[in-house]
């Protein structure tokens, strides 16, 4: 039984620490649905690999300390468990106009479709980042990248898991058919999309990985921080502990650019390259030059802004009124955190310039969002420059304006450079190949993913990492690849 605080049952099918030996009906639920995500995983996970011994973190506490344990895994066997973090004795809603009432154990009916709309949102995106990533196994730059990739891909999946416990617990027969939809969309599929825009672009290169987990598990990083909040219980722990494992999501993003940074400065200062828009000969090094990495950047921060949703929306200000989604770090706000007359600045392009206009805060919430994103981004953004710096390379990797190539809110459909000029259409098309990767930068970055699959082996464009995982050495075996 799990009955010390933080101890994982391991003995059903489906580790977990919500007592779902003593819940039959949740049990069997998840039991139905365990196949077909375990057909969804071999048809739409990692392709290849599936029977490499990978040597992965498995959560098996949902203490701070010492929650994960290290071992050898088949993917398919890995130990895809239900956890939540535990239950805070007294814990009162943060905010809204329930503020200050004891949180709610079960689903408040007049919240319900909100509610549940959000689950669904948020268990899209775990199973689609796992589609968008299934084929670079094939390229990867080294095993103990291979084995980071592979970690992420398996933790998603019990991302799906958390938002599919929520389902199937809370909310019956539609939450059983949500569970199985989940299954069924695809990424980038015509008829069956993903949910969200940018869970439905491709992720064709290991440079668009690092960003990805970069820009984009940075989103999943606010949401489930904001959903953290949350007046409904259960959806609170899944994300406070959802959080501990996304947090080497974005390590892999950040240091896996920082690595790429790192190994361009090295070999420019190696060649004698002063002079980071000298592309061709710096491309001739094996190396990724800085200016293609910025157009990378800033793609995958437009689309990813773009998760933030409409500045102004009715349906952040729902959720934030009924307690159901807080803000950012609810807690340590100080102030009334009932917003029913407080302000807020949002960016709007008006008469031909940007500016910022005052607007009700409640309704304000999706810009709040971004713009704590936005900051939180930017503290990444410092450490890749001081790689530069520490090497003396005289270039500054920076966000793009936020309206730039953007297709959701306020700012779709003009069009803005990266530095925040509005553009004609000629003048765009001019620049574009300066402002997002081209054609030509996609084939040079494939012709640079060759697998590298020796132990301690890393591929030419990027460092090895300083330390390893598990305090293991870059050159440990990270991944068995099957004889
Ligand atoms: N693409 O009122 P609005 C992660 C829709 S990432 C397509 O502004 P709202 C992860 C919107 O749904 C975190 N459609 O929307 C990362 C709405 O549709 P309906 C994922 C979009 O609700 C990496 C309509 O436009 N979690 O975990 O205020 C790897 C009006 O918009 C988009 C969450 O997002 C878009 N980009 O804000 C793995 C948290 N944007 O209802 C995992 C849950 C908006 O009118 N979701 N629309 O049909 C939410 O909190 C909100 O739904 C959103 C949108 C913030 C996404
Ligand atoms: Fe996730
Ligand atoms: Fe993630």
């Amino acid at each position: 039984m799990a009955n010390s605080i933080g101890a994982v049952d391991y003995s059903t099918s489906i580790p977990n620490n919500v007592d779902l030996a003593g819940d039959r009906r949740v049990l069997r639920a998840l039991e139905r649905w365990h196949p077909n995500y375990l057909d969804w995983w071999k048809d739409m996970g990692p392709e290849g690999f599936q029977e490499a011994l990978v040597y992965l973190r498995t959560a098996v506490s949902v203490d701070r300390e010492g929650w994960a344990t290290f071992d050898y895994v088949k993917m398919p066997d890995y130990r895809w468990g239900i956890l939540l973090a535990p239950q805070e004795e007294g814990r009162t809603i943060p905010f809204g106009q329930h503020k200050g009432e004891p949180v709610w154990q079960e689903v408040p009916g007049e919240y319900r479709a909100l509610l549940r709309r959000l689950i669904v949102i948020q268990g899209d995106t775990e199973p689609a980042s796992v589609e968008q990533q299934r084929h670079l196994g094939a390229t990867a730059p080294s095993l103990y990248d291979l084995r980071n990739l592979f970690q992420v891909n398996v933790e998603e999946g019990r991302h799906l898991w958390a938002m599919v416990y929520l389902l199937q617990k809370y909310f019956g027969a539609d939450g059983r058919e949500e569970a199985e939809d989940l299954l069924r969309r695809r990424s980038g599929h015509e008829d069956s999309p993903r949910m969200l825009g940018a869970f439905n672009e491709r992720t064709p290169d290991w440079l668009s990985f690092f960003m990805f987990t970069f820009f984009t598990d940075r989103d999943g990083k606010m949401q489930l921080e904001s959903l953290a909040q949350s007046g409904f219980d259960p959806l609170s722990r899944t994300c406070r502990f959802m959080l501990m494992e996304e947090a080497h999501h974005m390590f892999v993003g950040e240091r896996g650019v920082g690595r790429i940074i790192q190994r361009t400065a090295e070999a420019m200062n190696e060649a004698g390259i002063t002079d980071p828009y000298d592309v061709e000969r710096i491309r001739a090094l094996g190396v990724i030059d800085l200016p293609t990495l910025q157009r990378k950047a800033n793609l995958h921060y437009a689309l990813t802004l773009d998760l933030f949703g409409n500045e102004l929306s009715t349906n952040a200000a729902n959720a934030f009124n009924s307690g159901i989604k807080g803000r950012f770090r609810e807690t340590y706000i100080d102030d009334d955190h009932l917003l029913l007359d407080a302000t807020y600045p949002v960016l709007r392009y008006q008469d031909g310039a940007f500016v910022e206009v005052q607007e009700p805060a409640l309704q304000a919430l999706n810009m709040r969002l971004r713009d704590d994103y936005i900051a939180d981004t930017a503290q990444g953004i410092a450490r890749w420059n001081k790689i530069l710096n520490d090497r003396g390379i005289a270039f500054e990797i920076t966000l793009p304006h936020q309206a730039f190539h953007r297709q959701i809110g306020t700012f779709a459909g003009l069009l803005v450079s990266p530095t925040g000029e509005v553009l004609s259409e000629a003048e765009w098309a001019k620049a574009e190949g300066d402002f997002l990767p081209s054609p030509a930068d996609a084939t040079f970055i494939q012709s640079l993913m060759v697998p590298v699959t020796g132990s301690g082996e890393y591929a030419s464009w990027i460092a090895p990492p300083r330390v390893g995982i598990d305090n293991k050495g870059g050159d440990f075996e990270y991944v068995q690849l099957a004889a």
